[in-house]
């Protein structure tokens, strides 16, 4: 079936887990018929039944409720009566679920039909448990995907803005799709790593997409239905000044009560239409998109009148924390668009609703490769702070390189602002309100456009659930389940590929932590000084005697001292900054020495070399599975590491060219230099 997005975890094979089996559930609820249903769909594949009586079974569900009320009968099965003692002696949360085998009995138990979903999606995914119990419950109750969907095709950016993975599976020209069953087999996926949010539209909010809020509602209503099956609540972006946009206001100061009373209104409507709707996501003040500033009001003002009118819902604002100035000037060397988060949004700690989350970019720039964590992050005690990260591949490679993230996101949400001393909180624990990431998927056959980029969607919703997991054992997973019939050397294969390809994307762009580098359009593609003298406030400041950002309080733009302490002193100082992030806090000779004992100049020639051999290895390593895996996923990714290789090639020349004219060091080695 073409039409299929390809290959996919949770493939059709995936089904044989749970078909061939006598099945019987003791649960009830919305959830529960959807887990019914992938039964029955497995049983018309694969053989089994369902069965009335629990001793009859080969894989049980069943609900437990507080105060536990267990069937005697229950108790019968040694699977079922050591999972519903282990429920008992600590509860499960609500999405929580506890997976036990013994004997030839598989038992899945739960408190709610939520968490029943996530048991058998668990199975499908991994197969039938090693005997034992092993409990799972997400850290977080918000687990979020934003779609950055226009509803028409933009002239710029697209029909996705920054998508690199065919059209919106929402929209096509300015409608809700009427066809929504990649909508539905998506939202199967997604509930299959634990995603329970989905925001549907572009933070950039345009006309078109603002209507969603009001006369597009009967169609969102349509894809909140597709998605309610699958325990995923719909979100929607909406544009701050709508009262006047949508509501003919002639102003949306927030602190008017006209204005207070729209938000209301509109509010309510959405909840007839769609009663578990999520919420709004706000960009506002933000790269043109309006907001609070127009009016003389602070963040926490904008944000607090929607909020209100979310409260009695049991709706959720989340705020984006994304506000800068992009007009800056260049030559303005007191400026830094690494501060300005910082400064406009903890002076308002304390000042938001209880259901306003702060959505806050991993990073204090913009998505790059490698950036600090946010200090915002850590700065927020009185305030909902959800952590930001980016699955789309904007700035890595955009679904052509093979980058696989989750390496990258672990050590952010292990990053511990108090650093190494114990107790320490790590990021995965700030995360108050919970995680949301920008999603990679189109219309694209292989839905994420280069098939391995798949693995990031999964490693996302995965960390998401368990933040704090090893994304090597969760790389593991994605390729189990998703290449459920490679064998054991096609399957170390493409863990080699993808294990340590965030590291070979760094190697050959931008180097040690400066960012950007890249073309100031679409963001692909070394253009070394394309945002160099550009008002967007992102610089290298490479000249004939050394490169990076002064971002240190003695003599710089102070950047370093929003961080407490030892990251404050750490990232101060020249000695004890990571060499991965040196550029971006300190400006240095060519000369410098690193903590690697080589020198930034020579660093910059030898990772900009060996970036371009692994991506070789690499393409080596995958011409070999060329029977190994379907044809069609390996001609996908054959095509795309040949324009990885070439366009790795292209950064390691211009890059290494550059530095050499700058500087006029010659390569240690003997490289030749043009
Ligand atoms: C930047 C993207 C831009 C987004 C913006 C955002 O280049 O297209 O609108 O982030 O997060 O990285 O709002």
């Amino acid at each position: 079936d073409t039409t299929r997005e390809h290959p996919a975890w949770l493939p059709g094979e995936s089904s044989r887990h749970l078909g061939g089996r006598r099945v019987y559930i003791d649960a009830h609820g919305p959830l529960v018929d959807t887990v019914r249903s992938e039964f029955t769909r497995a049983m018309a594949a694969h053989g089994g039944r369902f069965v009335d009586v629990i001793t009859d079974a080969e894989i049980v569900v069943i609900l437990v409720t507080e105060p536990m009320a267990p069937n005697p009968a229950h108790a019968d099965v040694a699977a079922v009566r050591e999972a519903a003692a282990a429920a008992e002696a600590s509860p499960l949360t609500p999405e929580g679920y506890i997976l036990a085998r013994r004997d030839s009995v598989t038992a899945i138990v739960a408190a709610t039909d939520h968490g029943a979903l996530y048991g058998v999606l668990d199975l499908m995914r991994n197969g039938e448990p090693a005997p034992g119990v092993r409990r799972e419950q997400p850290a977080h109750p918000i687990r979020m995907l934003d779609h950055w969907d226009n509803m028409t095709v933009h002239p710029v950016m697209g029909a996705v803005e920054r998508g690199y993975a065919g059209d919106s599976i929402f929209f096509t020209d300015g409608e809700v799709r009427r066809d929504l069953d990649r909508v539905a087999r998506y939202a199967r996926l997604l509930a299959a790593v634990g995603i329970n949010r989905v925001a549907i539209n572009n933070v950039n909010v345009h006309r078109t997409e603002a209507l969603l809020l009001t006369d597009k509602l009967p169609d969102v209503a349509r894809v909140a239905d597709v998605f309610r099956s699958w325990g995923i609540r719909l979100h929607l972006s909406v544009n701050f000044a709508s009262p006047v946009l949508l509501g003919g206001l002639e102003s949306a100061d927030p602190l008017l009560p006209e204005v207070a009373e729209w938000w209301r209104e509109a509010t309510d409507r959405v909840y007839d239409a769609i009663p578990d709707f999520g919420g709004y996501v706000v960009k506002a003040d933000s790269e043109g998109q309006p907001g609070p500033f127009s009016y003389g009001r602070s963040h926490a003002e904008g944000a607090n009148p929607l909020a209100a009118a979310l409260a009695p819902h049991d709706g959720i604002v989340h705020w984006r924390a994304f506000v800068y100035n992009h007009h800056q000037d260049w030559r303005d060397r007191s400026t830094d668009r690494a501060k300005a988060a910082f400064g406009h949004f903890v002076p308002l700690d304390g000042q938001f609703a209880d259901n306003v989350v702060l959505q806050v970019k991993h990073g204090p720039i913009d998505f790059q490769t490698r950036e600090p964590v946010s200090p915002v992050i850590g700065a927020l005690t009185h305030t909902n702070v959800a952590v930001e990260l980016q699955v789309t591949q904007e700035y890595t490679g955009q679904q052509k390189h093979v980058c696989y993230l989750g390496p990258a996101w672990s050590e952010i949400l292990r990053f511990r602002f108090a650093g190494e001393t114990d107790g320490a909180r790590p990021v995965a624990d700030l995360a108050t309100g919970g995680f949301v990431a920008v999603s990679n998927v189109g219309t694209d056959h292989f839905l994420t456009g280069h098939p391995l980029a798949q693995a990031n969607l999964y490693a996302f919703g995965r960390l998401s659930w368990e933040p704090l997991a090893d994304p090597l054992r969760i790389l593991d997973e994605w390729i189990g389940a998703t290449f459920p019939d490679a064998d054991d050397h096609a399957r170390a294969v493409i863990h080699s590929i993808l294990d340590s390809s965030w590291a070979t994307y760094e190697k050959y762009t931008a180097p040690l932590g400066v960012g950007f580098m890249v073309s100031s359009r679409d963001h692909y593609g070394p253009d070394v000084d394309g945002y160099e003298y550009s008002r967007w406030g992102t610089y290298h400041f490479a000249d004939r005697d050394g490169v990076g950002v002064d971002r240190t309080q003695a003599t710089g733009t102070g950047f370093a001292g929003q961080y407490p302490s030892p990251w404050r002193e750490r990232y101060e100082s020249l000695a004890e900054c990571p060499d991965d992030l040196l550029l971006f806090f300190h400006h240095v000779p060519y000369d410098h020495v690193l903590k690697s004992g080589s020198t930034v100049i020579q660093h910059i020639y030898d990772t900009h070399t060996e970036g371009v051999q692994d991506v070789l290895r690499s393409q080596a390593a995958w011409a070999g599975l060329s029977n190994r895996i379907d044809s069609a996923t390996h001609e996908r990714v054959t095509t795309l590491l040949v324009e990885q290789v070439r366009s790795a090639g292209d950064w390691r020349d211009q890059i290494q060219t550059y530095f050499f004219r700058k500087s006029g060091v010659a390569d240690a080695t003997g490289r030749p230099h043009y």
